[in-house]
Formats: C-alpha cells, sequence, structure tokens
C-alpha cells in the first residue's frame, strides 16, 4: 500500500535530526515533491497534523509559517491554508506595443479581470504632470487584477486623462481596444521594470505569499503626436514571468 500523507506526518517526530519543526517542514515539503498533496489542495488543520504528528499545535504552526514564507503553502484568509498553486511561465517580449488582452489571446489563453477599481477622479501632482493635464482636467483610473486561465498573472493600475478615456465605464475587456475605438492607442511606449516584494494586500490578490518576488512595471505610452496618453504601474508575478528582450551588436 502507498504512503499517506498521514504516514508522512506519523513519521516526523522520528525523522531526521534538528528541531521538531523542521522535521515537519521536510515531511510537508516532501509530501508537495512526491504529489501526496498537490498544488491548490488545502492542507489538513493544524490540529490533525499536531494530532497525527503527536507534535505541539505551536511545532506545526512554526513549520507552516515557514513553509508560507518559502511560498509553497499560501494561507487564505478564512479558509485555511493550501499548497501554492503552480502557474504556467508566460515569456513576454519587449519589443513590440501590444495589451495583456492581445497578449493572452496570442497564446490561447482565457481571459478575465476582476475590476478594483475604475472613474474618474481629481488627479494627483504626479499624474497632472505625467499627462500634462489642463486646469480642471479629471483623471481616468481604472484598476484590474488580470487572469489568465484562472490564474492571477498581474495588478494593473492605469491613470489616462478624462479627455482620452472620458468613461471608464465603456471598457468591456480591453483598455487599448477602446483608445483604438477613438484613435487614442499609443504607438511607442517606455517600460521601466524593477523587482519588489508584495505587500500582504497585493499578495493576496495574486494568490501568492506575502513578500514573494514580483516586478513592478511602469509603462509610459505616447501618441503619434508625442503626447502621453496612459501612465500604468504594474504588478507582475515573479514566478509566472520571463521578460525577453533581443539585443544586437550596434554599427
Ligand atoms: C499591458 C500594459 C498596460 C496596458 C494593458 C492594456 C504592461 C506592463 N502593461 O498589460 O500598460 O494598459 O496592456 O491591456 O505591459 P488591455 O487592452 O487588455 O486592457
Amino acid at each position: 500500500m502507498s504512503a499517506t500523507i498521514e504516514d508522512i506526518f506519523r513519521q516526523t517526530a522520528g525523522g531526521g535530526g534538528g528541531p521538531l519543526y523542521m522535521r515537519l517542514r521536510r515531511s510537508i515539503e516532501e509530501a508537495v515533491r512526491t504529489g501526496l498533496i498537490n498544488p491548490g489542495d488545502a492542507l489538513p488543520s493544524e490540529r490533525d497534523i499536531a494530532a497525527t504528528a503527536e507534535i505541539s499545535r505551536v511545532t506545526v504552526r512554526k513549520a507552516v509559517q515557514h513553509l508560507v514564507a518559502d511560498g509553497i503553502l499560501i494561507q487564505r484568509h478564512g479558509s485555511g491554508t493550501f499548497v501554492a498553486p503552480t502557474v504556467q511561465r508566460v515569456e513576454q517580449s519587449l519589443s513590440s506595443l501590444t495589451s495583456f488582452t492581445e497578449d493572452m489571446a496570442r497564446r490561447g489563453m482565457t481571459l478575465s479581470s476582476q475590476w478594483l477599481d475604475r472613474g474618474l477622479y481629481d488627479p494627483s501632482n504626479e499624474e497632472t504632470v505625467i499627462l500634462g493635464l489642463g486646469a480642471g482636467e479629471k483623471v481616468a483610473r481604472i484598476a484590474r487584477l488580470r487572469i489568465a486561465n484562472g490564474n492571477p498573472l498581474a495588478i494593473e493600475r492605469a491613470s489616462l486623462a478624462a479627455s482620452v478615456l472620458p468613461d471608464p465605464d465603456a471598457i468591456e475587456n480591453s483598455l487599448y481596444a477602446k483608445l483604438d475605438e477613438t484613435g487614442n492607442r499609443p504607438v511607442r511606449a517606455i517600460q521601466r521594470i524593477a523587482a519588489v516584494n508584495l505587500g500582504r494586500h497585493d499578495a493576496e490578490l495574486l494568490d501568492v505569499a506575502p513578500g514573494a518576488a514580483s516586478l513592478r512595471i511602469e509603462r509610459t505610452s505616447y501618441l503619434p503626436s508625442g503626447r502621453i496618453v496612459e501612465f500604468t504601474r504594474s504588478i507582475y508575478r515573479g514566478d509566472a514571468y520571463d521578460f525577453v528582450a533581443e539585443l544586437r551588436l550596434q554599427a
């Protein structure tokens, strides 16, 4: 008969050296590695693990905390602890100006978005300067969690002049498709990419552990006239994205 996860827990106290919580941590890692519990599965409760392994709940909690910090487990408020889901990595070219919708469609992935915010606001100083807003002009802000094949991949927060996007509610799926309709689709963009560790709120949205590695991307997009049409701050999951740029020897 093949081993069960309970067998693995039962062997914890006897298995290997080091403090008990470290031994349990290794046991859980082994259960994940050998497929006894799979990405997305719920971990048995703290109480059940403690009873099976004959160790204290404090020890179980400590092992779980370490595995959450390692990104092997994730905790969801109110629903428990799960094996972190794995996502298919996406390769994204840094040489063409495409939209999220186009990128995912090209890969045959099903796209959905969860709206976090959309509306017209009084602009911040930064938005006024970057977007070159006139006196009294509002800013359109849209914030979305972008989800492909059911996996949250990125959080995108975009600001545009209200004159460019007077009705943020009119966007169906694609911002760039909406801008295209009014001849405001950007033709050039500058992107700045930096590594950041996720805060608790963004980590929860992206379904990864707080502190997980991610990429912060700022995109400033231009119209043919040279006017800035969009300023976006995005957070992309570090475990889901490879950004690829082609480099050539300068003549
Ligand atoms: C991309 C852009 C984002 C743009 C969005 C439009 C990056 C980092 N960001 O995700 O600036 O707003 O596409 O996508 O590439 P949509 O047309 O699907 O709404």
